[in-house]
């Protein structure tokens, strides 16, 4: 039997579960891991300048691709406890990643020992399991159930916590005869999907919310192939978006209170039947659930079981994987078209695309200093449906989800339920890793940008080209809003003379300056004009220099985005669209 360390076959394991890339920086406690990695050679390693940067690079990472899994590495201590943040918005948007941490010698683990911190119990609510595992001989089972665990049921993240003598302990492994455990995913049966089919079929006005875990199953072609077959619009949830193509006829926009458009909401509230896949009924798009359910039946079809009823009763329910779902319900529906038992939807499918066509929001502005909504618009033009947008909290991404398109799955990457500032710039250069030959948008508000900016070395510093599009309010915009109802503007000034920069103009940090301190290239445009043409030169700067290139956007400070509490009661700040040239870049074009 071969003889190697804990860490030897911890990495062994890692390379036979299809691990390629890591992200994470050493300390003195992770050091044995890190010289089995060497000593592999088979991992290519990013250095974060964050751990916190790391636990999101590899979350951004998993995103980009199915089949993905990130891992993330730090040492004992304040390492793993930085990773915390990391672990919360997988775990909240069902995405797996691996953190792994150096720990103390097992022997001073009580002790208090420098930069011992009981992580496990720490991450324990965060993840699927977590780990500090005292055994050397356990450390290849615990990796294997690692794998298992991510990858099976709704997936989510793993810690395992290795004190430094257990990496270092010699144990008997054998690589080459080590296999993956089973992955359980739970199938719906074809007498629920006929129940299911049969409801949708009595009701008149269906529509399909499709979300997350569609995009996690990879069975956007079966939602696609689902939605035609039946002619049944989609409304994606923000997780979901990107499973059906916007240009796509069945693409009804998304509802929320938020991140939605005003014909999403008006279909939503129009239908009388509601089959949820992969979704989960997330506040931000259900709003209230008076609201939200009146007047509707809903089927719920989720993976994980205790799902279904945890928000709200649906009239039935279906545990299952979302691609199982959907293969059954494709297989199905085909019998009954070929029988000519599908409803005729010629009709109601109409109806929802005319709200389409007629329900937009005006993104034309000429205003100086820039109105966001014009900004998106110029994005439009600017970036093709191979476009991958990564965002994650703010005015910025509110408006993004309003106004930008997005053709694909995984090409609306966005940490959608934790929204952890600072999350877009190492979840951009996770998703570069994972697919360099895809262009990369990242959309930040200047202070989500401001958190994590350091990260911007690490693109410069491994050659991660992406355009990060940084909208500058000088504020912290959805809390300013947020702020209206305490009729204050409080703690939210991001303003400030800077005396090394009087050409930002009060706007407080200089973006630029520091975005070609940290080596990437940097513009900033003050006109609506401008952005157009700097969004091409950024395009050839990121060719030219292989880097990450910032182009910020200084925007008037106060702009209010629509927004609401309820799906019926979405506040619009300004005039509506009306002519096509006030929504030129809308999908659907609006009818005059
Ligand atoms: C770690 C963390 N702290 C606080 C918040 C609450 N929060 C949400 S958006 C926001 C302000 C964002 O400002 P900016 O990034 O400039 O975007 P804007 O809304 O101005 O477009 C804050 C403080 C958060 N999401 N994450
Ligand atoms: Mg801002």
């Amino acid at each position: 039997m071969p003889r190697m360390t804990a860490a030897d076959a911890a990495v062994a394991i890692l390379r036979r579960e299809g691990v390629t890339n890591a992200f994470g920086l050493p300390g003195a406690a992770i050091n044995p891991f890190y010289a089995a990695m060497r000593r592999d050679g088979g991992i290519t390693h990013t250095l974060a300048r964050h751990v916190e940067g790391a636990s999101h690079m590899a979350e951004g990472y998993t995103r980009a691709r199915a089949g993905n899994i990130g891992v993330c590495v730090g040492t004992s201590g304040p390492a793993g406890t930085d990773m915390i943040t990391g672990l919360y918005s997988a775990s909240a948007d069902s995405i797996p990643i691996l953190c792994i941490t150096g720990q103390a010698p097992v022997a001073r683990l009580h002790k208090e020992d420098f930069q011992a911190v009981d992580i496990a119990a720490i991450a324990g609510p965060l993840t699927k399991m977590a780990m500090t595992v005292l055994e050397p001989a356990q450390v290849p089972g615990a990796f294997q159930q690692a794998f298992h665990l991510m990858r099976s049921g709704r997936p989510g993240p793993v810690l395992i916590d290795l004190p430094f003598d257990v990496q270092l302990a010699e144990i008997d492994f054998d690589p080459d005869t080590y296999q993956p455990l089973p992955v359980y995913k739970p199938a719906a049966s074809r007498a629920q999907i006929v129940k299911a089919l049969d409801m949708l079929a009595e009701a008149q006005r269906p529509i399909i919310v499709a979300g997350g875990g569609i995009i996690n199953a990879d069975a956007a072609d079966l939602l696609t192939e689902f939605a035609e077959l039946t002619d049944t619009p989609v409304v994606p949830t923000l997780m979901g978006w990107g499973a059906l193509p916007d240009d796509h006829r069945l693409m009804a926009g998304m509802a929320g209170l938020q991140t939605a458009h005003r014909y999403g909401n008006a279909t939503l509230l129009a239908s009388d039947f509601v089959l949820g896949i992969g979704n989960r009924w997330a506040n931000r798009h259900t709003g209230g659930l008076a609201t939200y359910t009146a007047g509707r039946k809903f089927v719920h079809v989720d993976i994980e079981p205790t799902q279904i009823g945890r928000v709200f009763a649906p009239d039935y329910g279906i545990v299952s994987d979302a691609g199982a779902a959907l293969r059954l319900f494709v297989e199905v529906a085909r019998e009954r078209k070929s029988a000519g038992r599908l409803a005729d939807r010629t009709a109601w499918a109409q109806e929802c695309r005319e709200r389409r066509a007629t329900m937009q929001r005006r993104t034309h502005f000429e205003n100086v200093p820039i109105k966001p909504q014009r900004v998106y618009e110029e994005m439009n033009r600017a970036f093709g449906p191979e476009t991958r947008y990564v965002s994650t909290i703010g005015l910025s991404q509110i408006a993004a989800a309003q106004f930008l398109h997005v053709y694909r799955p995984r090409h609306w990457i966005n940490a959608g339920q934790a929204g952890p500032l600072g999350w877009t710039t190492p979840a951009a250069l996770g998703v570069c890793v994972a697919d360099p030959d895809t262009p990369v948008v990242a959309l930040s508000g200047d202070y989500d940008f401001q958190f994590m900016i350091e990260e911007l070395a690490v693109g410069a510093q491994f050659n991660l080209p992406y355009i990060h599009v940084l909208v500058n309010n000088a504020y912290l915009g959805l809390i300013r809003q947020s702020q209206r109802g305490f009729d204050m503007d409080y703690c939210v000034q991001l303003a400030f003379d800077n005396v090394n920069a009087p050409e930002v103009g009060g706007y407080g940090v200089d973006h630029v300056k520091v975005a070609e301190g940290l080596g990437c290239k940097a513009l900033r445009v003050t006109e609506p004009g401008e952005i157009g043409p700097a969004l091409e030169e950024a395009k050839k700067l990121m060719a030219e220099y292989r880097v990450p290139v910032v182009v910020e956007v200084i925007l008037e400070r106060v702009t209010n985005i629509s927004m609401g509490t309820e799906l019926d009661n979405v506040v619009e700040f300004e005039d509506l669209a009306e002519r096509r040239e006030d929504a030129p870049t809308a999908v659907v074009a609006m009818l005059d």
